[in-house]
């Protein structure tokens, strides 16, 4: 077992307009304020090479083949994958918009073979935490701010839901979407400070699987 006091690695995943975002910020900000060290990350992340290419796709600049818009998707997780472990082992807890569920669930809805999709992720860090903000696609998109990105559509959304549930795994927490900000704030909270209490216990890194 690692002794060593660890960050922990926090996911935020759910579909388009399930607040994300908006509770990352919101995580990072009560972290630091406690005095811990954590950073807001989020994939995909643009400002790569790779990620010029994922934004230029995503807004419908440029046309790609699907398997090879995944190995992007992948490739820009891999290409963070150093810098993120080191954040980690120096104790910083990283809270990330996004990863490796949302690379395989919106390949898959699109209906690329799920193994094959998640065969490029294997390796890379496996969260401590996933929180799933889970809402129905309608309740998402009522929301507004759906602008012109690709895959902003409620019939691909509910497809990228049932993805999802397929990748649901022990280290993930449920979280009811449809709830008030500050409801799902205080749940998002309790379910983090948890994992980071875990993490400087000593709990070893995983990897995806
Ligand atoms: N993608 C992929 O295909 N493969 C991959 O490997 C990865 C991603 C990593 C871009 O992602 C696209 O890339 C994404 C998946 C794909 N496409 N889709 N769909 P992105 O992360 O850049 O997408 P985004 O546009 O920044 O975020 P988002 O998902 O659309 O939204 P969010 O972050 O979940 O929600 P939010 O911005 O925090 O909140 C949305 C609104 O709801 C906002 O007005 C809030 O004030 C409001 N809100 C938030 N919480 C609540 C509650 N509780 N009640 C009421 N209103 C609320
Ligand atoms: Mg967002």
């Amino acid at each position: 077992m690692g002794g060593q006091k660890r960050g922990a690695l926090i996911v935020l995943e759910g579909l388009d307009r399930s607040g994300k975002s908006s509770q990352c910020a919101s995580l990072v900000s009560f972290l630091q304020q406690k005095g811990l060290e954590a950073e807001a990350w989020r994939f995909p992340d643009r400002t790569t090479a790779v990620g010029t290419m994922l934004s230029s796709y995503l807004t419908s600049a440029t046309e790609l083949d699907d398997h090879a818009v995944h190995l992007l998707f992948s490739a820009n997780r891999w290409e963070k994958r150093a810098l993120l472990e080191g954040r980690l082992k120096a104790g910083t807890t990283l809270v990330v918009d996004r990863y490796a569920h949302s690379g395989v669930a919106f390949s898959a809805a699109k209906g690329l073979d799920l193994e094959w999709c998640k065969a490029p992720e294997t390796g890379l860090p496996s969260p401590d935490l996933v929180l799933y903000l889970n809402i129905p696609a309608e309740v998402a998109a009522a929301r507004g701010g759906y602008g012109a990105e690709r895959y902003e559509d409620i019939g691909f959304q509910k497809k990228v839901a049932l993805q999802f549930e397929l990748l649901r795994a022990s280290n993930w927490e449920v979280v009811d979407g449809r709830l008030s900000f500050d409801d799902v704030q205080e749940i998002v909270r309790k379910h983090a400070v948890s994992a980071i209490n875990k993490c400087q216990g000593g709990r070893d890194l995983l990897r995806l699987w």
